[in-house]
């Protein structure tokens, strides 16, 4: 709740309920394939237990974007330069951001998030790192065009989208999200985005299904909130983690899989699954060099310069704000 705007970020309802949780959830495993957004993965448990998943040694994309963010500090600041308004789409991570912070030699930091919390956390330990440097939090839901503070309205901006998480989204709503990046960096923008790239199956299993079992938890952390904060009596245990990789769509997908036929309730409805009947609960897309560019500018963003890591596992892209046209 931002009260100096009246603006409420989550609804709540009278016991307290987050509405669209409820909303999502009801209707999601109302679906003939059941499934829950994957944006409700992330309460503080979820977080955290994201945290741990990058530290297990079959999850390499946030190891590989790092590398690449130290290995070429150089060649973003030659193509970015300096003096530009970063701004973060999440609330920025304790490695990456300093990174290209230090890199590029920027005018100001704006970090966007829909959880204040996380926000002032990240803002706070980026101006501890970062002692002249202009920050500005912007607790908002970057889905929609921000309104940016005053004070970078006249600087040239930077997007910074690290993680894949673009890759979270399908083609849709990824684009949809690209063109209100581009609606809220405004003209001259430019735009590094992590894409993580389409490997070996086998590598892209292991890397959401992790022997130590810490993303099957993640996934399971989502039933244990349902039950929690809906009234839910979801048989956490009978459910097991599945990653799939749907090669037709070029994604892994999370699911939990029914190991019996299941019935329980959430919020006072019914709902039954049959042995084997699976939750769809997360889509991780992966990209090449085509798909990658063929997304970006179809959110009206042209592809500038693309970095790999040394096993070529994972891409920072470097995109500008192309000016509408209508010839070739
Ligand atoms: C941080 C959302 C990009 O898709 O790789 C990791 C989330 N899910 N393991 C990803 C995730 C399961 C991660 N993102």
């Amino acid at each position: 709740m931002n009260a100096e705007k009246g603006l409420a970020l989550v609804n709540l309802d009278e016991d307290g309920v987050d509405t669209a949780f409820r909303a999502d959830v009801l209707a999601g495993l109302s679906e003939a394939q059941k499934a829950i957004p994957a944006r409700w993965l992330y309460d503080d448990a979820g977080s955290q237990l994201f945290e741990d998943i990058t530290q297990v040694p079959e999850y390499y994309p946030t190891r590989a974007e790092t590398e690449i963010l130290k290995a070429h500090g150089q060649d973003f600041a030659a193509l970015i330069g300096t003096g530009r308004a970063v701004v973060e789409f999440g609330s920025g991570s304790s490695v990456k951001t300093p990174l290209l912070l230090s890199a590029i030699a920027p005018a100001a930091y704006i970090p966007l998030d829909i959880s204040g919390d996380f926000l002032r956390a990240a803002a706070d330990e980026l101006s501890g790192k970062f002692p002249d440097l202009p920050v500005y939090p912007v607790e908002a839901d970057f889905m929609r065009q921000v309104e940016l503070p005053d004070e970078v309205q006249a600087l040239p901006k930077l997007g910074f989208f690290p993680g894949s998480t673009i890759g979270n989204m399908v083609a849709r709503t990824a684009v949809d999200l690209l063109r209100s990046m581009r609606e809220t960096l405004g003209e001259g923008a430019k735009l590094l985005i992590g894409m993580d790239l389409i490997k070996q199956e086998e590598v892209l299993v292991a890397a959401y299904d992790d022997k130590a079992g810490v993303t099957a938890e993640f996934n399971r952390n989502l039933l244990r909130r349902v039950n929690r904060e809906l009234s839910g009596d979801i048989p956490v245990e009978q459910l097991v983690h599945e990653a799939r990789w749907n090669d037709e769509y070029a994604r892994i997908e999370m699911h939990l899989v029914a190991e019996v036929d299941l019935q329980f309730s959430v919020g006072g409805t019914t709902f039954r699954m049959a042995a084997g009947e699976t939750i769809h609960t997360e889509n991780s897309h992966k990209f090449n060099r085509r798909t990658s560019n063929m997304l970006l500018l179809a959110g009206g963003w042209e592809p500038q310069a693309r970095w790999l890591d040394g096993a070529q596992r994972f891409s920072l892209i470097v995109a500008e704000a192309k000016p509408p046209r209508s010839a070739p």
